[in-house]
């Protein structure tokens, strides 16, 4: 087969551009590993940047969540049995975040892609990027104990962060940065009314906790646990007794409790690979970057590193400019940095780390009360958490 861009990976980058470079008569064909089904099993993200739910409704994907998406103008931050209220709408001048579920995200992108005919292989066991370097890249994958090839002008490795792109990068042509946290997030999932209309990041010396939904009747809420923890550790009535002890106590006393649908732990690290390029492969979200997810930065990175490449590939097939495919991988880092930066603060500024020093959570708790007594600093987190400009 010949196309124009392969893809590797159907999650939310993957298909998200494939879609729109679909769109744009941009051939690709995107090669995913497991079933749609095991996909769309995960259960992520929960927060959009307006940007990214611009470029959903620009890849005619966004009808679902502007129908059954929330559009939130703040969230709370709860401390010492009281809340306080960011206004991201007052803070940034009318912007605001679209919470609505990866799960969901994906769903609508993996119908897109059948409506138009978009060419998703499933269960393309043993993908491999070849002659990466030369301007006659192909890949290779396996299915029904077949092997297969697809040349095309350029791969894209929107595999993830346990992908085969990222790996394919000769180890002195790759550097690595990266911060692996003390702690990790219990999620659970429960088919509850949510206990606050908006999301509540709940700093508590017991640990961190975050309120957040799905709709008014699905709840995701997270509690921090110690990475030695497994979900065997926490029957539902020991979460919802934890989630309780961190919350404030009007907050705790409104919490709906109800059997986990969805329980999991997922470890915390910050993660960049550069460069985001190596020959005719370009890395996109997760294969490229990862954050802890208490600033809402993983998909939405993602995104704009996909509106970098989409705009890249237009520029080159539409009218022979290859400045965004030269500069691709600077300007997407430059954002992919200053997300890095928040989630790692915000973490920082949320979570109990037991290694602190009394110094150290005299810092933490003063750069909390520095930033809810300051308007200033109370616009910089909120100018970072509905995404900074593309
Ligand atoms: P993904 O990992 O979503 O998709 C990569 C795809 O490539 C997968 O479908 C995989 O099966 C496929 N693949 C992998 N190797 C392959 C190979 N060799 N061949 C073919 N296909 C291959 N972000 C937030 O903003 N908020 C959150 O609360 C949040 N929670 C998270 C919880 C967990 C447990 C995890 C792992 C991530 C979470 N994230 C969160 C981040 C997450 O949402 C990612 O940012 C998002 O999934 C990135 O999308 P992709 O880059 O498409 O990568
Ligand atoms: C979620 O709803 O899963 C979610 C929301 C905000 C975050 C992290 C996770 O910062």
């Amino acid at each position: 087969m010949k196309t124009q861009v392969g893809i590797i990976g159907g999650g939310p980058s993957g298909l998200l551009l494939s879609q729109l470079l679909d769109l744009q008569g941009i051939g690709n064909i995107l090669l995913e590993k497991h079933t749609r089904e095991y996909v769309l099993g995960r259960i992520r993200a929960g927060v959009l940047e307006h940007g990214f739910a611009d470029l959903m409704r620009e890849a005619q994907c966004g009808d679902r969540m502007d129908t059954e998406g929330e559009i939130h103008g703040g969230f709370y931050i709860a401390h010492d049995d009281t809340r306080d209220r960011i206004n991201l709408k007052r803070l940034t001048g009318g912007n605001s975040v679209m919470v609505y579920g990866q799960t969901e995200l994906t769903r609508d992108l993996y119908e897109a892609r059948e409506k138009m005919g978009g060419k998703v292989i499933h269960e393309a066991r043993h993908v491999m990027p070849h002659d990466i370097t030369t301007n006659a890249p192909y890949l290779t994958y396996n299915t029904g104990g077949k092997t297969k090839r697809i040349d095309c002008d350029y791969i894209i490795g929107a595999d993830g962060f346990h992908g085969i792109s990222r790996k394919s990068i000769p180890a002195n042509k790759i550097r690595t940065f990266e911060r692996v946290y003390p702690f990790g997030w219990l999620g659970v999932l429960s088919n509850t009314k949510p206990v606050s209309p908006e999301l509540i990041y709940a700093k508590h010396e017991r640990g961190f906790a975050l309120c957040s939904l799905r709709s008014q009747t699905l709840s995701r809420y997270y509690i921090q646990v110690p990475l030695t923890d497994t979900v065997d550790d926490w029957p539902d009535d020991a979460f919802w007794a934890e989630l309780k002890r961190r919350l404030p106590k009007d907050v705790a006393d409104a919490l709906i409790t109800g059997p986990s649908i969805e329980k999991s732990i997922a470890p915390l690290r910050s993660f960049v690979a550069e460069p985001m390029r190596y020959g005719n492969m370009f890395l996109a979200g997760d294969a490229a970057h990862i954050v802890p997810p208490t600033g809402a930065r993983g998909l939405n990175s993602a995104a704009s590193d996909v509106y970098y490449l989409y705009h890249a590939m237009l520029d080159h097939y539409k009218n022979g400019d290859d400045t965004g495919l030269e500069t691709y991988s600077q300007k997407a880092l430059a954002r992919v940095w200053k997300g890095q930066r928040f989630s790692w603060w915000m973490t920082t500024l949320l979570h109990s780390f037991p290694d602190n020093s009394p110094f150290d959570n005299r810092l933490q708790q003063t750069d909390l009360e520095y930033l809810l007594s300051s308007e200033k600093a109370m616009a910089s987190l909120a100018e970072n958490y509905v995404g900074l400009p593309f």
